[in-house]
């Protein structure tokens, strides 16, 4: 095989990739938009390198023509959560989905794999359109948290380091610090409730900025400059005092200041 073929067999799978990232960056984002906690932290993307994949094939003793039937993280994402129960909130957005099919899921959360690993798997169909029409393409989305995923990334590189036979003494100490992980992502858990609403909060108040001074900045166009700076000031004394509370209302008042601010400003034109 030469290099021409393994780049027209991947170019999907970068595709897939990028689109996949494009997608998952959007649920975050418009969660963050509405003011509603994001089970999503974070997501990356990646595709299998050609070593990667040849290696999975001799050790599955898998042929060529099989491919990419059997190798089923050729694209790979990964979305990683802050808590265990934005897992299974993560895979329930997924299967919701028209774009993608899930057809697999592996829960190495309720079975942890031997090495200690922990994370959730779904395989799912995804169609990329190519000059070639579309094609219908296997793509891995592993479902983690960012302690879950702070274990396997360095015990990735250790596998990596020792060619897959880790000493046993060094995967004794691996088992005991995904122990550890397992009881921190716990008590994560119990303080949950009161983790998300600072957050929710913090995501309240930017949003709430941003649009107060977008307001703001429109009144100032529309001249008036001397009762806009007074309005800045205001602001500026409201920010200081870190009521949420008094922000929202002074949001409201700037709406309908504003508003009238228009209504001069088309009459004044006509
Ligand atoms: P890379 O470099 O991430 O591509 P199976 O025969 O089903 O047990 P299979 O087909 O490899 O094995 O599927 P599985 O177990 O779902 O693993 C797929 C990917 O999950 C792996 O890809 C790893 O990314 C991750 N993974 C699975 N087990 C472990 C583990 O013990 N430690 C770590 N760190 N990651 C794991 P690749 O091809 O191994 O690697």
């Amino acid at each position: 095989m030469d290099i021409q073929l393994w780049r027209e067999i991947l170019d999907p799978y970068e595709q897939a990739v990028a689109e996949l990232l494009v997608k998952f960056n959007n649920l975050k984002e418009e969660h963050r938009k509405k003011n509603i906690y994001s089970p999503i932290e974070s997501v990356s993307g990646r595709v299998k390198t050609v070593t990667s994949i040849l290696e999975k094939m001799q050790h599955k003793n898998i042929p060529f023509e099989r491919m990419e039937d059997e190798v089923e993280d050729i694209a790979g994402i990964r979305i990683i959560c802050q808590f265990v129960e934005d897992i299974e909130k993560v895979s329930e957005l997924i299967d919701m989905r028209t774009d993608m099919q899930v057809f697999s899921k592996k829960d190495y959360l309720t079975n942890k794999k031997k090495s200690g690993y922990r994370s959730y798997h779904l395989i799912v169909w995804y169609t990329v359109q190519t000059v070639n029409g579309p094609k219908k393409i296997q793509v891995e989305i592993q479902i983690r948290t960012m302690a879950m995923n702070f274990w396997a990334t360095t015990e990735h590189s250790l596998q990596y380091k020792y060619k897959g036979a880790i000493p046993s003494h060094v995967a004794v100490q691996l088992q005991k610090a995904a122990d550890a992980i397992f009881v921190l992502d716990e008590e994560m858990s119990e303080v949950r409730s009161e983790i998300m609403d600072a957050q929710l909060d913090s995501q309240i108040q930017t949003n709430l900025v941003k649009d107060i001074l977008t307001s703001i900045e429109n009144m100032y166009k529309l001249d008036n400059k001397r009762e806009v700076i007074k309005i800045q000031d205001e602001f500026y004394r409201i920010f200081q005092t870190h009521d949420i509370g008094e922000l929202e209302r002074f949001h409201k008042q700037l709406d309908i200041i504003a508003e009238g601010y228009r209504a001069q400003s088309i009459e004044e034109k006509n």
